[in-house]
């Protein structure tokens, strides 16, 4: 588990090796290096890779060099040659159009914050057309004073804005098969994603229409055509939660709520109620469709847990990953995401042995709270097969759990909340292969 800090051994011993070379020493098996060796060595200085070839100087300049392209755009895409990375696993139930879910391609992002416009789906009844001009929502029950919100008047209250992920309880599911479904990062996880949300704090709404003593739970409800109703605690609403209007810095996208979501910063993604059109503050649970007859867990003793709301420590190893093949031996940086509903990622551990020896990855920078979390590795594959793993620990100790350990645990028949250690086998052709360890 430990890591091996190579250049403080060689410095103490009095090795006179130039420190890029000194920081790739091995850290664990099969070639696993110390976290520090891209970000202090770098890639070039490490001595260890050539990603670059001398390509000779074409004589002729190629055609955008000798004429104006085209000009501005109202509105941005991708450039054409990504027009491949897009939302995968799109599906919905039979009969319906929109009650189903698309994912976000994991594999082809990095950062912390997914394109809006690719941004994980999940409706029960499809994308509701709205009018933001006769949209409102409505806060009353429990209260001095029920109150009605046009989005214009939302609009003026004071916005806060937060990097967090979204994550469907359902995220992951698949991997409860018997027998490893072949599928790629984004299809097995991409139920999760990352945006910076802006919203106005839930708290400063609830106060405005003065929350009376006996109220404990509010009750969302989204203006779909499946309704979606879900009981929240009344803490909730009045720690993080907001009502956003905002995502990634523009409005948010029609699939994602607009114009108005509930976003319940870290609890599984079902509770934050797009199309908000109505909270009404009560003193009990509503006990709605949406948590009964789903949304619930069922355990071991045949009991069913009705509320898991925070969404537990997780990570997965987006590259290498299935579809990622490796181009030959030599080194590779061990790139993925981490993230826990209970707040920030305190560690990652990565391990390309199947787990018999671990090397503490690097975090990006921003480690924020309830946020996708970056994490990295160097690797010297030797080109032989390897099993990659990460397993994420958060502030609050939680460690992700193998998926022997999950299993154990869980009844037959269970569904949602598996956060169990992703194995990605890594065979001697470079191909990547889902594998359960
Ligand atoms: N009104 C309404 N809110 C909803 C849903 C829905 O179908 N209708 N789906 C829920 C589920 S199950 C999830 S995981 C998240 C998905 O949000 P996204 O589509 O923005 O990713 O929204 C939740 N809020
Ligand atoms: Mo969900």
């Amino acid at each position: 588990m430990s890591e091996h800090d190579t250049t403080v051994t060689q410095e103490h011993s009095g090795g006179k090796l130039r420190a890029g070379i000194t920081e790739l020493l091995p850290a664990a098996g099969n070639g696993l290096l110390g976290r520090r060796s891209f970000v202090k060595a770098g890639l070039g200085a490490a001595g260890g890779i050539a990603l670059m070839q001398a390509v000779p100087a074409s004589a002729a300049r190629p055609g955008h060099m000798r004429s104006p392209g085209p000009g501005m755009s109202e509105y941005g895409s991708p450039a054409p040659a990504e027009a491949n990375v897009k939302r995968i696993g799109i599906g919905s139930q039979r009969g319906t159009t929109g009650s189903g879910a698309s994912r976000s391609p994991l594999e082809h992002l990095h950062g912390i914050v997914t394109p809006s416009g690719l941004h994980f789906e999940r409706h029960h009844a499809g994308v509701p057309e709205i009018d933001p001009a006769s949209h409102n929502i409505l806060i009353h029950g429990l209260v001095k004073r029920p109150l009605l919100f046009t989005m214009d008047a939302l609009a003026r209250y004071p916005i806060v804005s937060r990097l967090q992920f979204l994550e469907c309880s359902g995220n992951s599911g698949t991997l409860l098969a018997a027998d490893p479904p072949q599928l790629s990062c984004g299809e097995l996880h991409g139920l999760v994603s990352g945006s910076e949300w802006g919203g106005v704090p839930l708290a400063v709404l609830l106060d405005e229409a003065g929350v009376l003593p006996a109220a404990r739970w509010l009750i969302a409800e989204g203006a779909d055509a499946s309704v979606m109703s879900r009981s929240v605690p009344l803490a909730k609403g009045m720690d993080d939660a907001i009502v956003a209007l905002y995502q990634n810095g523009e409005r948010l996208r029609p699939e994602n709520g607009y114009p108005a979501r509930l976003f319940l910063p870290g609890w599984e993604g079902n509770m934050s109620v797009k199309w908000l059109r109505r909270i009404n503050v009560t003193a009990q649970p509503a006990m709605t469709k949406d948590e009964t007859s789903k949304y619930s867990d069922l355990q071991p003793d045949g009991s069913s847990l009705l509320f898991t709301f925070p969404m537990a420590v997780k990570s997965v190893i987006t590259s290498p990953s299935p579809g990622l093949a490796m181009q030959g031996p030599g080194l590779y940086q061990i790139a993925g995401i981490a993230w826990s509903g209970n707040g920030r990622i305190r560690r990652v551990d990565v391990s390309a042995d199947g787990g018999k020896s671990w090397v503490q990855a690097a975090l990006d920078d921003l480690v924020l709270p309830k946020s996708l979390t970056r994490f990295t590795s160097a690797w010297r594959w030797d080109g032989s097969p390897g099993v990659l793993l990460s397993r994420a620990v958060d502030e609050t100790g939680a460690v992700q759990p193998t998926r022997k350990s999950l299993m154990s645990n869980r009844a037959a028949g269970a569904f949602y909340h598996y956060n169990a250690i992703q194995a990605w086998r890594v065979g001697e052709a470079g191909k990547v292969n889902n594998v359960y360890v």
